[in-house]
């Protein structure tokens, strides 16, 4: 049996926090491997990446997420009772409930509230001269994706929300003042999400048949049972938490185009490119660093043990960089994306596997139809400068973001 590669240090958290999205792939390049052992957390924690150790990662047989999320960061992020650490027939249960939202008909629904958002707030871009666009971006996301699924929104109340959903993304790997930001934020919007629930179970709110907040809050589990409320909430906050997420990928989209400008010309002319450059966006750019599990029971994989219990990281960034499935993973190329056959193991930005059996991301698609949206509105519908500004990506902070959020002035409509 192959010895795992192991950092000597006694505890690698505050250098996983400092190094980022680099941490597993630096210290996999100076083993030579794919896998090395570290103690994050003052556990001892095996980090893998690379396609190989994508397929493992997602069998399982041999995994499971229960107790995988470290507690900072359910929280934060995740909350707790949610299906992110369900495992078994518990797990196919509750990621069906969320799969029913995924039609392709209720993806364009969601696409078309998001540019009908956009289009209405334009008037207003181009009398302020100067947008940001990341700030901009997610609250037209919280409106568009509150009409989505049900949640009714006042506009008094729109600030406070979207600040609350985007401190639960934005503490998630904090310590500190960014950490309890997000705890808060995670508590109003969950007791928010509680009420809502409640309200449509006691009839008060009735939200039109197949949206996520009746679907969820009428949701009943292989016994019969009904989410208990604070769960409900938790997996309400499942669908609107990362929706509004997808602003930064739009910053990253807008980054790109602003970087890359001859392909604001090519996302224009070939819906396929169009696809493609959005497909890239996902893969370069850093945003979820890494995917936790623990192993279920003892076994063995390329010579080495994993032990029952074991906490495991895989390296998502590290992945969709990796010089073996991606050649000059470094360098902005959409065209690598041209005639790709798809790999469920290899793009990963958003986990990999099955979105059905497994805990590949629920809302890929909308993720992606968010995206394309954003791309056309961005070279289509818009004109706009980008004037001089910090649009540097630290990869030490996760989540990532261009410092500015990515401001825009003299917006204006084309044509
Ligand atoms: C799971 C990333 C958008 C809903 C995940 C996972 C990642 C991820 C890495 C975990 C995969 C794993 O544990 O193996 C992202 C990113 C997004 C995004 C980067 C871009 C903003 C969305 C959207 C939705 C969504 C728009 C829903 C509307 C979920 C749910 C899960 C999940 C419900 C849990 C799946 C499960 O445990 O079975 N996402 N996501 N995500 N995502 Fe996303
Ligand atoms: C979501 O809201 O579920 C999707 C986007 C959130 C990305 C946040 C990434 C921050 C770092 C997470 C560390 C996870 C450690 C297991």
């Amino acid at each position: 049996m192959a010895t795992i590669p192991t950092d000597r240090a006694p505890d690698s958290t505050l250098a996983f926090l400092r190094a980022g999205y680099r941490f597993v792939g630096q210290r996999c390049d100076r083993y030579g491997t794919d896998i090395f052992q570290t103690r994050l957390l003052l556990e001892p924690t095996i980090c893998l990446r690379g396609r190989a150790a994508t397929e493992l990662f997602y069998d399982a047989d041999r995994f499971m997420r229960e107790g995988a999320m470290p507690a900072r960061g359910q929280r934060t992020l995740t909350g707790r009772g949610g299906v992110q650490g369900l495992d078994g027939d518990a797990h196919h249960d509750r990621k069906a409930m969320f799969m029913s939202l995924m039609s392709p008909a209720a993806v364009r629904r969601l696409g078309q509230l998001f540019a009908d958002e956009w289009q209405a707030r334009l008037p207003a871009w181009e009398l302020s001269g100067t947008v940001t666009l990341h700030t901009e971006v997610a609250s037209m996301l919280t409106r568009a994706v509150c009409a989505w699924a049900g949640v009714p929104l006042s506009g008094g109340e729109l600030d406070r929300r979207t600040a609350d959903l985007q401190a639960m993304i934005d503490s998630a790997a904090a310590i500190g003042p960014r950490h309890w930001r997000g705890r808060l934020g995670r508590y109003r919007s969950e007791y928010w999400g509680a009420d809502l629930v409640e309200q449509v179970r006691h009839g008060k709110l009735s939200p039109p048949e197949g949206t996520a907040l009746r679907v969820i809050a009428e949701h009943r589990d292989g016994e019969g049972r009904r989410l208990p409320r604070r769960i409900a909430a938790v997996e309400l906050l499942n669908v609107l938490r990362p929706t509004i997420a997808v602003a930064r990928f739009v910053v990253f989209a807008a980054l790109a185009l602003h970087d890359h400008p001859a392909w604001r010309q090519r996302v224009r002319d070939d819906d396929a490119e169009a696809g493609q450059f959005v497909q890239e966006v996902r893969r370069y750019y850093p945003f979820f660093p890494v995917a936790a599990a623990r192993v279920r029971r003892d076994f063995d994989w390329q010579g080495y043990h994993f032990p029952q219990g074991r906490r495991v990281l895989l390296d998502l960034y590290g992945t969709n960089h990796h010089p073996e499935v991606w050649p000059e993973p470094e360098r902005f190329r959409p065209e690598r994306f041209a005639g790709w056959p798809g790999d469920p193991f290899t793009l990963v930005p958003q986990g990999g596997g099955d979105h059905v059996a497994g805990h590949r991301c629920a809302g890929e698609w909308i993720t992606i139809e968010l995206m394309k949206r954003a791309v056309t509105l961005l070279t289509e519908v818009i004109r706009y400068d980008v004037p001089p500004q910090d649009l540097a990506v630290d990869l030490s902070r996760m989540p990532a973001l261009p410092a500015s959020g990515f401001v825009v002035t003299a917006v204006r409509r084309t044509g």
